[in-house]
């Protein structure tokens, strides 16, 4: 018996009666790289097109409510709530946004944070705290400009034109690339504010230099949510990044130690805001992200080396993704909850 209002599971594809889909808010589906697509799932389910590495086929990743769920659907978009927190996928193909002058990316982007917000009002759970951010070819160039930089010009733009403030309160994030497939953005949102942390290593990404882009990407580095009973630590897509510069450019080995580093500086300054025990760094549940499937074995060791070998092997997940500067070869992201 668990008094938190919210629990997260990984599963593997085929136990679908594990938990009663009533109390399931929604959940991940990774390594569905290269299959067709199954069944309509009966809950909000965003589809990772890569693959996992090193391990199952498919996970996944489940979101559980302690109460019965409410749920909608509406512009692509599907969410399942309770009475304090909602979780919301929506995918748009690029293809239907396609207006003169516009990159679609861009545009896509910019509908879909502008359903995200008017739905979160609709639903007075207007706090954003959490965004999983997902889109093909996320390195490539048209219309003059990559395309992480129109994603985020669609993306603040859309939390402008909401009123959303811009530098403060925004949500934790991650925004990788897979080869093929929608803009897919996944959401966790409440009725209580988080409390944002940025990291003393790191320029907040909301202030980057226009060196990386005509608008900056909105996101904080870390984010606690307090659901009733609970805290929630979320650890934004982290990379080689001191400062605003990328480090250790082609040493992938350099790349993960840095990425740790940021990351337990991160967790540092989450815990001196933190109202549960304070989180460690090997009770953390974390998805790694690698430009080469070829470095898994180099990056694993790494992980293994700084934090000690997994208890659970599910508790680290290896995914197929680029990151989203052409140079970084490793993005890692985490979260944990706490009762409280
Ligand atoms: C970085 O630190 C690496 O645009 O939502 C990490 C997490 C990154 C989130 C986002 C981007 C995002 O700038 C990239």
């Amino acid at each position: 018996m668990s008094t938190t209002s919210l629990q997260f599971a990984i599963a593997s594809t085929d136990d679908t009666d594990q938990h009663t889909s009533a109390q399931l808010l929604g959940s991940a589906l990774l390594g569905a790289g290269g299959r067709l697509p199954s069944a309509r799932a009966p809950w909000p389910k965003q589809t990772l097109q890569t693959e996992l590495l090193g391990g199952q086929a498919t996970l996944e990743e489940r979101w559980l409510s302690s109460s019965d769920c409410r749920e909608g659907e509406q512009d692509g978009l599907r969410w399942r709530r309770n009475d304090e927190l909602l979780y919301g996928v929506i995918e748009l193909d690029e293809g239907g946004f396609d207006a003169a002058g516009i990159p679609p990316l861009q545009a896509a982007t910019e509908a879909a944070y502008q359903r995200i917000f008017a739905l979160l009002d609709a639903q007075q759970l207007p706090q954003l705290w959490r965004t999983w951010n997902y889109m093909a070819a996320i390195n490539r160039d048209s219309h003059g400009l990559e395309r992480y930089r129109q994603f985020n010009i669609g993306r603040q733009d859309a939390f402008r034109a909401a009123r959303r403030a811009l530098e403060v309160q925004l949500p934790a994030a991650c925004a990788l690339g897979f080869a093929d497939g929608p803009l897919s953005i996944a959401f966790l949102a409440g009725r209580t504010p988080i409390i944002p942390i940025e990291n003393p290593r790191q320029m907040s990404a909301f202030a980057y230099p226009r060196r990386y882009g005509p608008r900056s990407p909105s996101f904080s580095r870390a984010a606690l949510a307090h659901p009733a009973g609970a805290e929630i630590l979320f650890i934004s897509g982290t990379a080689s990044i001191v400062d605003h510069r990328s480090i250790h450019d082609g040493d992938v080995v350099a790349q993960t130690h840095e990425t740790l580093c940021n990351i337990g500086t991160v967790v540092d300054a989450a815990n001196r805001r933190a109202l549960s025990v304070p989180f460690r760094l090997d009770e953390l549940h974390y998805r790694i992200y690698l430009r080469h499937a070829a470095d898994l074995p180099q990056v694993t060791a790494v992980l293994d080396e700084v934090l000690g070998p997994p208890a659970n092997p599910m508790s680290r997940l290896y995914l197929r993704a680029d990151v989203c500067r052409a140079e970084l070869l490793v993005e890692v992201e985490a979260q944990a909850i706490h009762p409280r």
